[in-house]
């Protein structure tokens, strides 16, 4: 992983941990509402995996991530970041699949070759096809270079609709009907979906089109995993 140190990272200049009472091996750049680290909080959930928050909020004062510090960290300008040691890794995926090959306690993926490909194709839908589209910093170009003319929220309720659809009609075929996950138990794919979903009710996607997903999301959220790494439930959560 990039060294910490290759980017001389003043990290006390960026907001301190929130749980810092034990040093744990590994600790995560987030933000609360970030989908992209809510993967990754829900991927160290599933394998038992303590780790301190580092909050970056990526709304105050133009946002922490876009900072000159920040950008030491992660020159993308992005969470999650995933520390461990004065290692820092970035691309939630990235985490999540390194942090498989070095837990393998439970499994993200499949052993399966073909089964292990299925699940990154329809992980990488998520990831690849939905989330970009509707990240922050591509809101707020859609907001400055078509004022009036082009409605973001629209943007990306349209996208999360035209992503899920086809990830609907591919769990229908495939999901696994006794466990109510896609495979056996909840893995890479439901780390991304979960996410994902929670973004789909914040802006109001109309989600009874998509049954199999919200029955995949119902299972899913009866886990601690998944109950842990909740926006709400983290210590820079803003419940107002
Ligand atoms: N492909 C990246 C996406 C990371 C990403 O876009 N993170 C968002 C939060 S979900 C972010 O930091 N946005 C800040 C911005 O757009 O300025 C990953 O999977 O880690």
């Amino acid at each position: 992983m990039m060294p910490v140190t290759q980017f001389s990272a003043p990290l006390s200049k960026l907001s301190s941990p929130m749980r810092a009472e034990q040093a744990t091996r590994f600790k995560l750049y987030t933000y609360w509402r970030s989908s992209a680290a809510y993967r990754v909080r829900i991927a160290l959930n599933l394998k038992g995996l303590p780790f301190e928050s580092i909050p970056v909020h990526l709304v105050r004062q133009g946002g922490e991530q876009l900072s000159e510090d920040y950008r030491h960290i992660n020159p993308q300008g992005l969470v999650p970041v995933l520390l461990e040691d004065d290692q820092a890794l970035t691309q939630s995926m990235a985490i999540c699949e390194y942090l498989d090959e070095c837990f393998k306690d439970y499994p993200l993926l499949p052993l399966e070759p073909l089964e292990r490909a299925r699940i990154r194709s329809l992980t990488l839908q998520v990831a690849c096809e939905i989330h970009p589209l509707n990240n922050l910093r591509v809101q707020n170009y859609l907001k400055q270079k078509c004022p009036g003319t082009l409605d973001p929220v629209d943007w990306m309720l349209h996208w999360m609709r035209e992503g899920f659809a086809p990830i609907e009609k591919q769990l229908v075929h495939c999901a696994n009907k006794s466990s109510g996950y896609f495979g056996e138990r909840p893995g890479l794919f439901e780390c991304f979906l979960i996410p994902q979903v929670y973004n789909a009710n914040r802006f109001g996607v109309d989600m009874t089109a998509f049954p199999t997903i919200c029955s995949i999301v119902t299972q899913c959220g009866k886990l601690d995993a998944f109950k842990q790494a909740a926006p709400e439930n983290q210590p820079d959560a803003e419940l107002v």
